[in-house]
């Protein structure tokens, strides 16, 4: 298939998630053509079967900001009718599933149809898409894809209660490359960060509020004072800086280090005894599955999607969101015993299995698939081109 991939190309999960899905499927043949602003993250430079389409947003006096759907929706024309793509899948519904729309209906007078797989990430839906300022646009593109994906059962739902949805919601599960994410040895690392044999516990996060980043420390605090351990917080963002004042006023700053992003997170993981994602809000937590691939335990929220991925019990714990208190005492329950540790951390191994994309890949290309057969049939007919006329 020639396959259009459109996402916002930062450290965010859904950019991370769409670039990885795209290497993906070029290493089984697919052509994959990224339309971004911006060389995605974890794109590298060259790769077989894989093409970048950059989305550059005109500058002019008149324009207080960019027309960037407007440029991304010509983009998308420009990319579909000379790549000759034959389906288009867009991640994250704003404003990408509505520009695609947009397109989608250019080409048709161009004599051209691409169907459209919009992949709902969690924030287009439950942080600021039901915001009134983008709501009806949310819930039109998304009756309007010809496929729509979640990324959690519980990403469904919350779609189904927030808008009027009138299309079938399929839920594929995000995935991990095991390939890439796994146990390496880094004892010399280890060495240098926790020399005395400290447990490590990690986050990785974009250090927004929504992520809780300051409950992972204060947890760390209480963690401390029981285990010898250090904390390593991966990622940057907006409440860093109020993270750093906050280790400072604690006295921790000796344990706890801010690394900022990084490109190779799987080899910090692999020297960790310990993740936790606190966060108020989270479709699915692939920062946790990442975790967890390298065997990694994990002490989360209950929020969201994430009791779907982190089994209370199993492959850590789920807690109360704000529960430091809580978090604290689990983590201490999984740390303190190392043969408690290993049985964790197979666990959590195990269950990142489930997510391998060699199990998750065929779902998608089945998907498309369905969708390129269902809608180029009907193509002849444009009366039906219309989801709710299916
Ligand atoms: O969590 C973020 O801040 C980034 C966000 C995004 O939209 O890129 O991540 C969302 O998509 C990820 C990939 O599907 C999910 O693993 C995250 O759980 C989800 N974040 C939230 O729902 C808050």
């Amino acid at each position: 298939m020639n396959i259009g991939i459109v996402c916002y190309p930062t450290f965010g999960g859904s950019g991370v998630v769409a670039t990885e899905l795209g290497i993906a499927l070029s290493k089984k043949g697919h052509e994959v053509h990224f339309i971004t602003y911006k060389r995605p993250a974890r794109l590298t430079p060259f790769q077989e079967n894989v093409y970048y389409h950059e989305v550059n947003a005109y500058e002019y006096p008149l324009f207080e900001f960019k027309p960037y759907e407007t440029a991304l929706a010509s983009k998308m024309v420009d990319v579909v009718l000379y790549e000759n793509l034959d389906i288009l899948h867009v991640h994250y519904a704003i404003p990408h599933a509505a520009v695609a729309f947009m397109a989608q209906k250019i080409l048709e007078t161009k004599g051209k149809f691409i169907p459209i797989v919009t992949t709902l990430h969690g924030t287009d839906i439950t942080l600021v898409g039901n915001n009134p300022a983008f709501s009806p646009v949310v819930e039109f593109s998304i009756n309007n894809s010809n496929g729509v994906t979640a990324v959690s059962n519980h990403l469904k739902e919350a779609t189904l209660s927030s808008f009027k949805i009138n299309n079938d919601i399929k839920v594929i599960y995000n995935f991990i490359d095991f390939e890439r994410f796994n146990k390496k040895d880094k004892n010399h690392f280890k060495m240098a960060i926790a020399p005395d044999g400290e447990k490590i516990i990690t986050h990785t996060s974009n250090f927004r509020k929504v992520k809780r980043v300051e409950d992972v420390i204060l947890a760390f605090a209480k963690i401390f004072k029981k285990i010898p351990s250090k904390l390593l917080l991966i990622g940057d963002g907006p409440e860093r800086d109020n993270m750093e004042q906050l280790c400072r006023k604690i006295g921790l700053c000796d344990h706890i280090l801010f690394l900022g992003n990084q490109s190779a997170v799987e080899e910090l993981l692999a020297l960790a005894d310990l993740f936790i994602l606190p966060s108020e809000n989270e479709s699915f937590g692939l920062a946790a599955l990442e975790a967890m691939a390298c065997g990694v335990p994990v002490v989360s929220s209950n929020a969201g999607g994430l009791p779907e991925l982190n089994l209370d019990g199993i492959t850590g714990y789920t807690c109360d969101i704000g529960d430091v208190s809580d978090i604290a005492k689990k983590s201490i329950k999984i740390l303190e015993n190392n043969e408690t540790l290993l049985k964790f951390k197979e666990a959590a191994h195990n269950r990142a299995q489930t997510f391998n994309i060699s199990n998750i890949l065929p779902q998608y290309e089945s998907y498309y698939e369905e969708i390129i057969k269902k809608y180029t049939k009907l193509n002849s007919n444009k009366d039906m081109l219309n989801p709710k006329n299916i």
